[in-house]
């Protein structure tokens, strides 16, 4: 459960929050195979109750398991994920399997449901397959944060094996559409040992969407543990991966000042992450803590403060540690606010400008050139380690990965150093100021000198922080 099955030359995962089907099925192929993207997490792909003025966190409201929602139905679902998997981009699914609506109202595939008594026949669910009622309010219970209601959401009990089978069928259902895994949703409100029994019954993915015979589906599980509470992210590391939440918040008190960039030459376990790399998903903001929701507290950076995020983009890109995930925002005001809609509640896609920006309340953060070309850079520097750590002890950095790659950053001050690259000699075009166009560099350009040193200059008043090369992007 711990493989992404991507593709050999991919990496990242990004999360096209509240896209529509059809719409990643034109992004899979216009866009992020070409820039090394992995697969995409896509919005929960299951029925919701209808909330009114629609905000985004309707669809965390299961009323059935039909495949009909705000993005599209199971017709586009499937083609959406044939067409990406054609171009080898991955699709994996929020799936939501600790507990139902608690919202009364009809469907997105006009079920109903009576969630005052438990009852959601298109499941068909009933009163005994739920938890008694009861709230959660102390984290350090962990009987509590399992068997009670989540925010008063319903709380099904998967101990039972009807309930398990529901689970397994619905899973079951979206590896023959061709998934290549899933995003547990609120994983830590349910019992490891259940969780256990329900993914050993999901089959292995569909060799008809170019899964190699007998692979697993990657199961990361949304656990937010920030220490303190009764509930541990190992307990869940021993069935599949885990959201490393600890990234998230300490990446962003570093890089919004809080704490000198020098600290992070020892980034990783050492800073109480995850001791296996390949075991933690990362990211630097979520769907929730840039909204203030989950965990993850105020120091979480987002594409508001863009300078700071598109740093600390880059940092989590260009280190080795963590499976990366890339968040892609529709811009919002308050947080409850749904993704760009109509009069009639449905979704506006996202329109591409010539830049490749993203128009119509979209931000696209997976199209902002500092963070894509730094996805370009994950590929192209694939197993290599840090190298030539170089720091001024105080909030500028610089490292090489290998002989491939190398970035610099300062979070305060001119950064104006001769710096030892790694790199072969000859000019690089610096991929976070500009692109190879027609032979030629519309960034920055840095010579690389015999010896593999450089003259690397970053000025604190320079749109970006942050100054990249490697061996791809060669002039
Ligand atoms: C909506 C309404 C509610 C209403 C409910 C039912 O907003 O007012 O009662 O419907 O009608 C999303 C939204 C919810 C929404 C829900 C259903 O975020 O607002 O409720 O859909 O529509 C916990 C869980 C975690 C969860 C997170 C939001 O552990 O799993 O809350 N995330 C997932 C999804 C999320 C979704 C759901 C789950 C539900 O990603 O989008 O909810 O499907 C501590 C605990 C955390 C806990 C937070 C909750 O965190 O550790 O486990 O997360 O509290 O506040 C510091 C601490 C940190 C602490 C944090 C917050 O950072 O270090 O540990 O503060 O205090």
């Amino acid at each position: 459960y711990k493989n992404p099955n991507f593709w050999d030359d991919r990496n990242s995962i990004v999360h096209l929050f509240e896209w529509k089907w059809n719409d990643i099925a034109d992004e899979c192929e216009r866009f992020l195979q070409k820039k090394g993207y992995g697969g995409v997490q896509v919005s929960p792909v299951n029925e919701n109750v209808i909330v009114p003025n629609r905000p985004w966190w309707e669809r965390y409201q299961p009323i059935s398991y039909k495949l009909t929602t705000r993005s599209g139905n199971v017709e586009d679902f499937q083609k959406m994920s044939k067409r990406c998997n054609a171009v080898g981009v991955r699709i994996y699914v929020d799936v939501i399997l600790n507990h139902m609506a608690a919202q009364q109202n009809i469907g997105t595939a006009g079920s109903t449901a009576n969630p005052g008594s438990k009852e959601y026949p298109a499941v068909p669910y009933g009163p005994n397959d739920f938890h008694p009622d009861c709230s959660i309010n102390d984290y350090n219970n962990a009987t509590e944060v399992r068997d009670c209601e989540l925010v008063g959401l319903k709380d099904l009990n998967q101990g039972t094996n009807y309930v398990r089978g529901k689970l397994v069928e619905f899973l079951n259902n979206l590896i023959d559409l061709g998934v290549g895994g899933f995003r547990v949703d609120a994983a830590k409100h349910m019992w490891p040992e259940d969780l256990k029994v329900i993914y050993n019954q999901v089959k292995n993915l569909s060799v008809n969407y170019g899964f190699a015979p007998g692979s697993r589906p990657y199961i990361y599980q949304e656990v937010i543990d920030l220490g303190g509470e009764g509930i541990k992210r190992d307990e869940y590391l021993k069935l599949g991966v885990v959201t490393e939440f600890k990234y998230s918040a300490n990446l962003g008190r570093v890089f919004r000042g809080n704490d000198k960039l020098t600290y992070l030459e020892n980034w990783g376990p050492a800073w109480g992450l995850i001791n296996n790399s390949d075991e933690a998903l990362v990211f630097i903001d979520n769907h929730d803590n840039q909204r203030g929701h989950g965990g993850g507290g105020d120091m979480v950076l987002t594409y508001k403060n863009s300078k700071q995020y598109k740093m600390a983009t880059a940092f989590m890109l260009a280190h080795p540690y963590g499976s990366t995930r890339v968040m892609s925002s529709f811009d919002f005001k308050d947080s409850d606010q749904g993704p760009p809609q109509d009069a009639q509640g449905n979704i506006i896609s996202a329109g591409i400008n010539n830049d490749d920006t993203c128009s119509n309340g979209w931000i696209c953060e997976h199209r902002w050139r500092q963070i894509y070309n730094m996805v370009v850079f994950k590929n192209a520097v694939k197993g290599t380690e840090i190298e030539n750590w170089w720091s001024n002890s105080d909030q500028q950095i610089a490292f090489s990965r290998g002989n491939k790659g190398f970035v610099a950053f300062t979070n305060w001050g001119d950064l104006n150093q001769d710096l030892k690259t790694g790199l072969p000699e000859g000019k690089y075009c610096d991929v976070i100021t500009g692109n190879i166009i027609n032979a030629k560099c519309t960034g920055k350009i840095i010579e690389v000198r015999k010896n593999g040193w450089a003259r690397i200059e970053l000025k604190a008043n320079e749109e970006d922080g942050v100054l990249a090369i490697h061996t791809n992007a060669r002039l």
